[in-house]
């Protein structure tokens, strides 16, 4: 007789977990206990709330769902696998090798249906909380879809991710904002890898959730009526984010390592996977079974989600033929649309002849960038007025008054992020992992540390963030340096798939910005002067190369190249024109970009950095990476050692940053080559 109603479903939850035991077993590596744990939670969400469609798993009407404590991904890879999801199988038989589709750790891209790369644990909380923000944006921009557009963000967290200061972060500021499509099931076992959690985690955290204006529930995570009801009343619950805390037992069915840390971060080992599998009544052969009945109604419940999809469909298209307009622009943002012409409309807004700071004058493309490019939207962690992130037209999302029930307005372009710059990291990737937008944070460059992890994720996961860090250098000033970044640039530009501008003028700025804009494959990341700056005559075609000649030498013999970027430029040029004066020949390449740079090809880098010149490089900051461009014999005129605070043209005279110290070093090194 066919099994049905409780019973299947717990046949179903017992598919999930034994796949999952069996691959990390064959793996021999990877975190069995979550996905134990955790499988009522996941198959009553997925079976009868998460929206998806299998076949097409970038559905725009489609719910989110992060799976925040990533090292659970065999818990994500078996219910795509099941709910019929383009993974194989095989797919879940080569977990963890090289070159699979089912990494150790999720990795958005790699298997479909996984929305957010996670595993660095609190990350997946915070770009969730970025997935609801950018859901309550979308329908207070097109409100005439709303019925089609309804949907909402779920996700698993762990202890783990509730330790991590990012999800403090970032659930503070979804609790403020009111972000009521934002349900998370807390998988609240007990157990982190060290043991109990009694060892560092014992504050309430249904009381923290509750504070920060969050629906809480407390539930058993293994009751599926329970679990049910818990999901719906959080659904209901529009005006606020939910956090459901569901008691687990990490493991669950293992007979002597349930409940324990054992059971964590290692297979289960053969003698114990055959005890879970016999208690369970579960054939011991083979591996990687999925009995009849419940492969029967997985492929029933993917139908459903198939259905509902058309039915969405239907009500989709009644919608546009009702508000055309507004579907084209919806439409439009789903595809991050760019006009033609973006370049020349961000070199519009700014000229070859003012000094200004190039916060400023990203502060004037940020406007001229956020007319033509309506998706354009972004913020500061308390600093907009230093960083010059507002966008001027459009207004702010955020509250209408300071009363905790006052409604929020999120159809505003700027985002207020407070002081919260690994929140608002994690945030800006969990928008552009959302879709429909373009969106930036901004905060001090040297406070970039403070959101590295994101970055990090952001460049990993090819996502079009952009990340602006202003007062990038010692000539912040009084400051001081607490304040002042020496290694930051150098270490940003460590990063793979990064790419780091550090522009000297105002089309410079303009070529940056034009880059991260378009940027289809990773994000950007802007080291921008608080200090003025004298314009150099940048051009914002050449800057787009990454790297370019500024000026030829003038003057006699081969030339020096001295070779620059961002407020150091002006001060190469003027270095050059004293070196001119005395009979010097020195040519300027300014190099707004390295990575931009390294990607043209080799005649054009030949072109502006020739072999065998003598070669100069003047960067206030760590130096050492510049060798691998200009070669170790070059002179590099930096930093290593931290800054002082004091007025920027006494740490300019002091740390031999003037044209004249630089000529000066330049003239006693020239000989010695
Ligand atoms: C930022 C970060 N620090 C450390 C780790 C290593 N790590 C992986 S899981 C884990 C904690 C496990 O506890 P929990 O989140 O409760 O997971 P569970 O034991 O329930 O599987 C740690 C410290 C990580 N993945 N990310």
């Amino acid at each position: 007789m066919a099994t049905i109603g409780a019973e299947l479903d717990q046949l179903c939850v017992e598919t999930i977990k034994f796949l999952s035991a069996d691959a990390v077993e064959k793996a021999n590596s990877g975190h069995p206990g979550a996905p134990m744990g955790g499988a009522d939670l996941a198959f009553v969400l997925w079976s009868k709330f998460l929206r998806f469609d299998p076949k097409d798993p970038h559905w725009l009407g489609r719910d989110r769902f992060v799976l925040s404590n990533g090292h659970a991904s065999m818990l994500l890879y078996s219910l795509l696998h099941l709910f019929g999801f383009d993974l194989s199988l095989e797919d879940i038989r080569q977990f963890r090798q090289f070159g699979s589709r089912t990494p150790g750790h999720p990795e958005r891209g790699h298997a479909p249906g996984v929305e957010a790369t996670t595993g660095p644990l609190g990350q997946g909380f915070g770009n969730g909380v970025g997935m609801a923000l950018a859901h309550e944006m979308t329908i207070a921009r097109y409100p005439e879809l709303e019925e089609a557009l309804a949907s909402r963000v779920f996700g698993i967290v762990s202890d783990g991710d509730l330790m991590e200061g990012v999800a403090s972060e970032a659930a503070s500021l979804a609790g403020h904002l009111r972000l009521g499509h934002l349900i998370y099931l807390y998988d609240d076992n007990h157990i982190s890898i060290e043991g109990s959690t009694a060892l560092a985690f014992t504050e309430d955290v249904a009381k923290r959730f509750d504070a920060y204006g969050w629906h809480t529930k407390r539930i058993d995570g293994h009751d599926h009526h329970q679990i049910e009801d818990a999901i719906q009343e959080a659904v209901q619950e529009t005006k606020r984010p939910s956090l459901i805390l569901a008691r687990t037992l990490i493991g669950k069915g293992a007979p002597t390592k349930a409940g324990t840390a054992k059971v964590h971060g290692e297979p289960l080992g053969p003698e114990e996977l055959k005890r879970t599998k016999e208690a369970a009544g579960w054939p011991l052969t083979p591996e990687f079974y999925i009995p009849p009945d419940a492969l029967e109604r997985f492929r029933a419940l993917s139908e459903d989600k198939r259905a509902a999809r058309e039915e969405w469909n239907r009500r989709y298209d009644a919608l546009r033929a009702r508000s055309p307009e507004a579907a084209r622009r919806f439409e439009s943002a789903a595809r991050l649309e760019l006009p033609e012409d973006l370049e020349a409309r961000l070199l519009a807004a700014v000229d070859t002849k003012t000094s200004l700071a190039t916060r400023a004058w990203s502060g004037k493309v940020i406007q001229a960038a956020a007319r033509a490019v309506p998706w354009l939207i972004g913020g500061s962690a308390d600093l907009g007025p230093s960083t010059i992130t507002d966008i001027d037209q459009g207004g702010s999302v955020g509250r209408e008054a300071l009363e905790i029930e006052a409604p929020v307005d999120y159809s505003g372009r700027t985002l207020h992020f407070g002081v919260r710059e690994h929140g608002m990291g994690a945030i800006v990737n969990g928008i552009a992992l959302h879709g429909g937008y373009i969106p930036y944070g901004a905060t001090f460059m040297v406070f970039s540390d403070y959101m590295r992890p994101s970055i990090r994720l952001a460049a990993l996961t090819r996502l079009r963030s952009i990340f602006l860090f202003t007062h990038d250098s010692v000539f912040l000033g009084e400051d001081g340096p607490t304040h002042q970044p020496i290694e930051q640039l150098p270490s940003l530009r460590l990063m793979p798939n990064l790419d780091v501008w550090r522009p000297a003028d105002g089309p410079e700025t303009a070529a940056a910005w034009a880059s991260a804009i378009r940027r289809t494959d990773g994000p950007t990341a802007m080291a921008l002067t608080r200090q003025k700056l004298a314009p150099v005559g940048g051009s914002m075609d050449l800057a787009a190369r990454g790297g370019y000649v500024l000026r030829e030498g003038a003057g006699g013999g081969t030339p020096v190249t001295l070779v620059a970027s961002g407020s150091e430029t002006p001060l190469a040029v003027s270095t050059a024109d004293l070196l001119a004066k005395k009979g010097i020949a020195a040519r300027v390449v300014s190099m707004p970009c390295v990575d931009v740079f390294q990607r043209q090809p080799e005649d054009y880098r030949r072109e502006v950095l020739p072999t065998g010149l003598a070669y100069v490089v003047v960067e206030a900051a760590q130096t050492d990476l510049w060798a691998a461009l200009v070669g170790a014999d070059s002179l590099r005129i930096g930093l290593d050692h931290f800054g002082a605070s004091a007025p920027a043209e006494v740490i300019a005279k002091e740390f031999g940053f003037t044209p004249d110290a630089v000529a000066d070093r330049i003239q006693r090194w020239l000989p010695s080559r």
